[in-house]
């Protein structure tokens, strides 16, 4: 089945998606940015089931995703996935970067969640230049969606103009 790519400009709190995928930080224990936000507007049972998976497991390794219920969210699960730090690209970023997208998807697949929302993952707080980021996205989400799988729809949120307009100019010129 094809599947839908979309592009959105605004909040992902208020997505009515199956999964809305989180730039969370390895504690999982929350933080600014859209983290902040996921994390207000779903209500503080979304910080204890992160709470619950960081005792198990000791936390999310970059690249890595964990999924939580969606808690107050529209959505029915939160994926909160850890992107790479920008250190100049030569810590491997482009590839940890990839792997957040990858990894949300598959977890995504397992749980049965058929609609996923993303986040322009790193590039806020963690700095990962913003034209960079778009093209490694839709690229890693491109390539899952090439194999088998139930994803129908993909939304790319973005929350500022600067990373809108890279998305509806990459988007625009995908055969
Ligand atoms: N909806 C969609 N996108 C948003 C929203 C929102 N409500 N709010 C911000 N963004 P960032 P990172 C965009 O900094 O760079 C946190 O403290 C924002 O415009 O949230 O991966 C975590 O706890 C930007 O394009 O995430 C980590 O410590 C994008 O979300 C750290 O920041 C990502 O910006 C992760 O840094």
């Amino acid at each position: 089945m094809q599947t839908m790519i979309t592009l959105i400009k605004g909040d992902i709190t208020k997505m009515k998606v199956d999964a809305v995928v989180n730039a969370a930080n390895s504690s999982l224990l929350g933080g600014g940015g859209v983290d902040g936000a996921i994390h207000r507007a779903g209500g503080p049972a979304i910080l204890e089931e992160c709470r619950q998976i960081r005792a198990k497991q000791g936390g999310c390794d970059t690249g890595e995703a964990v999924i939580t219920t969606g808690g107050q969210l529209p959505a029915k699960y939160v994926i909160h996935t850890v992107g790479p730090v920008w250190n100049n690209g030569n810590k491997g970023e482009p590839e940890l970067l990839a792997k957040c997208y990858h990894n949300s998807l598959q977890l995504a697949v397992e749980h049965g969640a058929k609609t996923i929302a993303f986040p322009n993952i790193s590039t806020g707080v963690y700095r990962f230049p913003k034209p960079n980021a778009a093209e490694i996205a839709i690229k890693a989400v491109q390539q899952f969606l090439a194999n088998d799988n139930n994803i129908t729809e993909v939304y790319f949120v973005c929350f500022d103009d600067e990373n809108y307009e890279l998305y509806k100019e990459k988007l625009a010129v995908l055969p």
